[in-house]
């Protein structure tokens, strides 16, 4: 094992700890200092606020073990838990299908429309109805081939009796422009408690898009809310404002595929960042994320963005962010009875990294970081939690699985 190299301002001691309990992968930082311990891609960049990355590095007692519950799943996406203990899966290629809690998978439900499954897109995510106990009424985005290329979008349909085939269907949201790429489209799911239904979306990743991520006459970049039936809320910020798509809640984000929004209707919002710069964003109405203005983190070829700036008037700054990059996909508010200690916790899956990041929130800061199922070994893409408060979650492959955390 190569020693690594750690930047100057962190004085932490690595140990070379044998991969023990709870999956800790060996050269875990020491106690209490943070867990990420590889030197930051922003080098001369310096947090807004103390703890804003590198928290301090949290542990969970608990003995846990995983279980690979299905596997042969082709890269699914989005996992949403039915009221029998069953799981909604999304495969990116354009299937949902059915999961029992004992891995057996069903055939991919029908009626639902053709994706674009090129590169990032195709089905993404999925969510059930706050009503669905009475209308089996289920939510999914997905790339959508358009005229001219394609663009993310949210359709609604009522899941079948015997769950085969979904009916009704209509499609209730479509970001414009339409643009003919492979990239940044988003796009998790979540209904808020006041039942209107939040969507993240990407700005689309190339160069000519990525300026829209700030025009409000673009969906591109936005965190998005409208009500159940695609209309917009009328007490959405930007309603009334010339050239401003009525849909849009914030602004200036560069690809979120996670989304949480806590019971007293805090939206917490998770996006990737190029080398350096994912963020997780307390996601406000009407404000500003700073994409591609502010942000941490550096270019892929290596070049500052925007002249290295990280703060700015009129920019939010993230409440937590990595450099070096996590890749992080889905997202998770922990409230489950099996892992106490995690209750109001964020569950952030890393599909670079390969594992669960729990964050520990205080005050709406970090104020700790564990990285779970490390031992995996797979990229994760989504995570949610089930009715026992065990933590399942599916990974980004070929071979994709769908796995149970659980305490033991
Ligand atoms: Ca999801
Ligand atoms: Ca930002």
């Amino acid at each position: 094992m190569r020693p690594l190299v750690l930047a100057a301002s962190t004085s932490l001691l690595v140990l070379a700890a044998a991969c023990g309990a709870n999956g800790q992968a060996a050269g875990t930082a020491a106690p209490g200092g943070p867990v990420e311990t590889r030197p930051a891609n922003g080098a001369n960049q310096t947090p807004a606020f103390a703890g804003q990355t590198r928290a301090p590095g949290v542990r969970t007692e608990v003995p846990m073990a995983h279980t690979v519950i299905a596997s042969g799943l082709v890269h699914p996406w989005g996992l949403a838990l039915l009221p029998d203990g069953r799981w909604l899966v999304t495969e990116r290629p354009g299937r949902l299908r059915i999961i029992s809690a004992g891995g057996q998978i069903a055939e991919p439900i029908t009626g639902l429309p053709a994706v674009d499954g090129r590169g990032q897109g195709g089905l993404l995510d999925v969510v059930l109805s706050p009503t669905f106990a009475a209308d089996r009424m289920i939510y999914w985005s997905y790339a959508e081939p358009r005229e001219g290329g394609n663009a993310t979008s949210v359709a609604r349909g009522i899941l079948s009796a015997d769950g085969a085939s979904v009916g009704s269907v209509q499609v209730i949201f479509r970001a414009l422009p339409v643009y003919d790429g492979d990239k940044h489209f988003g796009s998790s799911l979540a209904f808020a408690p006041d039942g209107t239904l939040f969507i993240t979306l990407g700005e689309r990743s190339d160069a000519p898009m990525r300026p829209q991520a700030q025009d409000l006459g673009s969906h591109m970049g936005k965190t998005i809310r409208i009500n159940a039936d695609g209309t917009v809320p009328s007490d959405n910020p930007f309603v009334g404002r010339a050239g401003a798509l009525p849909e849009i809640w914030s602004l200036g984000h560069r690809n979120v595929q996670g989304l949480a929004i806590a019971a007293d209707g805090a939206v917490w919002t998770v996006e990737h960042g190029t080398r350096g710069g994912d963020e997780v964003n307390l996601d406000r109405a009407g404000l500003n994320y700073g994409w591609p203005d502010v942000t941490y983190g550096i270019e892929y070829r290596g070049s500052p963005i925007n002249a290295g700036l990280t703060a700015g008037e009129g920019s939010e700054q993230p409440a937590y962010y990595w450099d070096p990059s996590i890749a992080p996909g889905g997202m998770a508010l922990y409230d489950g009875a099996m892992f106490p200690a995690w209750r109001g916790n964020l569950l952030v899956t890393a599909l670079k990294d390969k594992h669960i990041a729990r964050l520990v929130i205080e005050n709406d800061r970090v104020v700790g970081e564990e990285r779970l199922l490390t031992d995996l070994g797979e990229r994760i893409r989504d995570v949610a939690v089930a009715a026992d408060g065990a933590v399942w979650v599916i990974t980004d492959e070929d071979n994709g699985k769908l796995v149970r955390l659980a305490a033991e």
